[in-house]
């Protein structure tokens, strides 16, 4: 890894979030400097405990959305190259309600940071796009090709990360990453976009019926957050020993599925809750089944998944049982300040 000898930069945006602050982690852990931005919109103060006082680690609490942020970054922290940009409205029903806001965040946002990117020579920036630029397209597993303009997308969300992929995946220094259903610790199973797998754990452990939604028989890829992060460093040349980085999007999943009522009957398993499954009517909107095809990744990265559903789901149940899994809400803060490492000088 060339970062044992020599310092790599790195911005992650969206630090504060669920798979932010364990790509940052990991990160600082190759020994990389790294600057995390996040408002606090949906990233939580908590996820970045482990990190925050870590020398090489230096945060704002700034908006991705504010002009010219990746230049005055630059200037504070010439040794930036590398950009991880995972900030944006993370709720789909939020997307749905919020249209305009979601285009401005997850589109046109990124298109900007990747031009500030491309003017300042960054050499890479990674983008966290999603399975949901499939839309419902059923045509399983889902090939990178798929998502095209014809796709009928389900939300505001699914089209911007559709488009702003597109953008991405078209630049030289651009690869952008759809992650399938990411679950993993720290995942907050009390917010809205929480995922399946937190808020069945959390029924679990607590002893009460976990909550079906329609028959259970739709499936999902689950993925957990630690391969995820791993794929995250393989787009970035940032392995060991180290890899050449890649242009494109890429699906990011362990190209199996598992239904709803299989997850179920593991948690209740892993967690020991005898409690019947309580069956509640489908929700809007929710697609039947999503499997990633994986192959174009591993070709280009060499990366697979390599942690099994149950490993995961052991992990994560471990993690929530000895960690308070709800999190409070954290206010946003308008005023941009700078929460740790040396005072910007203008
Ligand atoms: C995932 C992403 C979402 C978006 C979308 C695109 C997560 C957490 N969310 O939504 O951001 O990318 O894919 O398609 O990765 N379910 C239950 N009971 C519950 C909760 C959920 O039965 O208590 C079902 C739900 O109806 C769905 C499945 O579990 O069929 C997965 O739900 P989810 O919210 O974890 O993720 P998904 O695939 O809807």
């Amino acid at each position: 890894m060339r970062a044992q000898q020599e310092k790599v930069g790195c911005i992650v945006t969206g630090a504060a979030g669920f798979v932010g602050s364990h790509l940052t982690e990991r990160l600082l852990s190759l020994n990389c400097a790294v600057v995390g931005v996040d408002d606090f919109s949906s990233g939580n103060r908590k996820n970045m405990d482990t990190i925050f006082n870590h020398p090489a680690f230096t945060f704002y609490e700034r908006s991705v959305a504010e002009p010219g942020l990746l230049a005055e970054l630059r200037e504070r922290h010439p040794g930036l190259h590398c950009c991880f940009h995972l900030a944006a409205v993370v709720s789909v029903p939020y997307s749905v309600a919020h249209p305009e806001e979601t285009m401005n965040l997850n589109y046109r946002t990124t298109i900007s940071l990747l031009e500030e990117a491309e003017n300042l020579n960054f050499t890479k920036f990674v983008f966290a796009g999603s399975a949901a630029e499939y839309g419902d397209d059923q045509r399983l597993p889902l090939l990178e090709g798929y998502a095209t303009e014809k796709t009928r997308h389900l939300s505001p969300y699914g089209l911007s990360k559709f488009l702003a992929s597109r953008r991405v995946a078209a630049s030289p220094i651009g690869a952008a990453l759809r992650c399938f259903n990411i679950y993993g610790p720290r995942q907050n199973p009390q917010s809205p976009y929480s995922g399946v797998i937190s808020r069945f754990i959390d029924l679990g452990i607590e002893g009460r019926p976990l909550t079906i939604f329609g028959d259970g028989h739709q499936s999902r890829d689950f993925v957990h957050v630690s391969d995820v992060v791993e794929a995250y460093l393989h787009s970035a040349g940032l392995t060991v020993p180290p890899a050449s980085t890649v242009r494109g999007v890429y699906n990011i999943g362990i190209g199996k599925a598992t239904t709803v009522l299989e997850l179920a009957e593991l948690i209740r398993e892993l967690t020991t809750n005898n409690r019947q499954l309580s069956f509640l009517p489908v929700r809007t909107g929710d697609i039947r089944h999503s499997v990633a095809a994986t192959e174009a990744f591993f070709r280009a990265t060499g990366w697979a998944a390599n942690i099994s559903l149950q490993e995961g789901l052991s992990n994560t149940i471990h993690w929530m049982s000895t960690h308070s899994s709800r999190v409070t809400p954290t206010i946003p803060c308008s005023r941009p300040r700078l929460l740790h490492g040396t005072e910007p000088t203008r």
